[in-house]
């Protein structure tokens, strides 16, 4: 495959409701689309990286950035082009995650569109639907966080997230115990909010039959998680610690986690996220996929790796409507609680010419 060009597109897609989480609140998701243009197909990969550092140290304007001045210059020196030889072309560049799972997402999907082959089939799909789960924001009273897990348990949301932080922990979970029963899959995340010494008090959320508690410490701190599971009994799952199958292997070895919640962005891309899987399937940890909140263009490789044989637990991956009044691409609809797996050639969806055109604040052709 021979590339000819990159076109960076920069989106603003306004989101029905502001998502605040221990890390920020989002109110509009800036995103950085890829296009690559190969003599063959095109493809599109979605930039993660929020529009700043909070979440995670990438931001839409550096992935940009590094993207333009590095990541393409680098592949576009590979003699033999196809997504399997990104990782080793960006291999120089350190960190940039993100950027350059949007980039290897691009190759891949002009690739798999050249070839006529789906996502699901290149990543070992084994089902063709798969069932969603619902992250729920930090909110400004109980009344509205039931009102909303309601709504969400209506639609049909098969799983509740709750975003927890330091004074918004015990108290929503037990209302929503209380209010919708032991049935309801429930989990929380902290994203990085505690400390160790905070042991206690996630211990006052051991009652509730959670089915995990995501990230409660640092990002760094794999041995605070394994002293941490040690003194709680809701398993640990990891999210913001684990970039790679390596930290994979080594947080399951220290004994900091008995779930990992997979999402490519974080891992730099959809093949490393499968060997996340791999190594997780190997010691016999169940593993989900987390969200960033993507456009109908991530989601459709969410929901596509979600659909591998160790993905046992529901994902953060909700329809298009949870977030986006007007998605991108045709809107992923809820059915039964579950997103059907894009069957057609790579991603197997299309942005939407006009809506596209409406959302986009900046395009950038880079030709080689
Ligand atoms: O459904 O896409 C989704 C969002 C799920 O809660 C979610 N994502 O920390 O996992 C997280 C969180 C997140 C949101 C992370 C925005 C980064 C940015």
């Amino acid at each position: 495959m021979k590339l000819e060009g990159v076109e960076l597109r920069r989106v603003a897609m306004p989101l029905v409701a502001p998502f605040r989480s221990a890390s920020g609140v989002e109110t509009t998701r800036d995103v950085l689309l890829l296009r690559v243009v190969t003599d063959q197909a095109e493809g599109w990969g979605e930039c993660v990286a929020m529009a700043g550092p909070h979440y995670s140290s990438e931001y839409a304007e550096a992935a940009a950035s590094v993207v333009r001045r590095f990541l393409i210059p680098a592949v576009a020196a590979t003699p033999r082009l196809d997504a399997y030889a990104v990782a080793a072309a960006l291999a120089p560049v350190k960190g940039h995650r993100m950027a350059k799972a949007a980039l290897e997402t691009a190759v891949l999907d002009a690739e798999l569109r050249a070839e006529g082959r789906s996502f699901a089939r290149e990543l070992g799909a084994v089902r063709a639907r798969v069932p969603c789960g619902v992250s729920i924001g930090i909110l400004s009273s109980i009344g509205e966080l039931i009102d909303a897990v309601g709504g969400y348990l209506d639609a049909g949301y098969l799983r509740i997230k709750l975003k927890i932080a330091p004074g918004w922990d015990v108290e929503p979970v037990r209302a929503v115990r209380e209010r919708f029963g032991a049935d309801v899959l429930l989990q929380v995340d902290a994203n990085a909010a505690y400390a160790p010494a905070d042991a206690r008090q996630l211990a006052r959320l051991d009652p509730y039959d959670l089915l995990l508690i995501e990230q409660p410490l640092a990002e760094d701190d794999l041995l605070g998680h394994a002293e941490l599971a040690k003194r709680i009994t809701t398993p640990v799952c990891l999210d913001e610690s684990i970039t790679s199958a390596r930290t994979a292997a080594t947080a399951i070895a220290l004994g900091a986690c008995a779930v990992v919640n997979v999402k490519p962005g974080r891992v730099g891309g959809y093949l490393e996220a499968r060997r996340v899987h791999d190594v997780c399937a190997a010691h016999g940890l169940p593993v989900w996929c987390g969200g960033e909140l993507e456009t109908g263009l991530g989601r459709a490789a969410n929901v596509a790796l979600a659909a591998l044989p160790g993905f046992t637990l529901p994902g953060d991956i909700s329809a298009s409507d949870r977030y986006f009044a007007t998605d991108l691409t045709a809107p992923f609809v809820l059915e039964d609680g579950h997103l059907p797996v894009p069957a057609g050639p790579g991603l197997g969806v299309e942005p939407l010419a006009g809506v596209l055109d409406e959302v986009t604040t900046a395009t950038e052709w880079l030709p080689l």
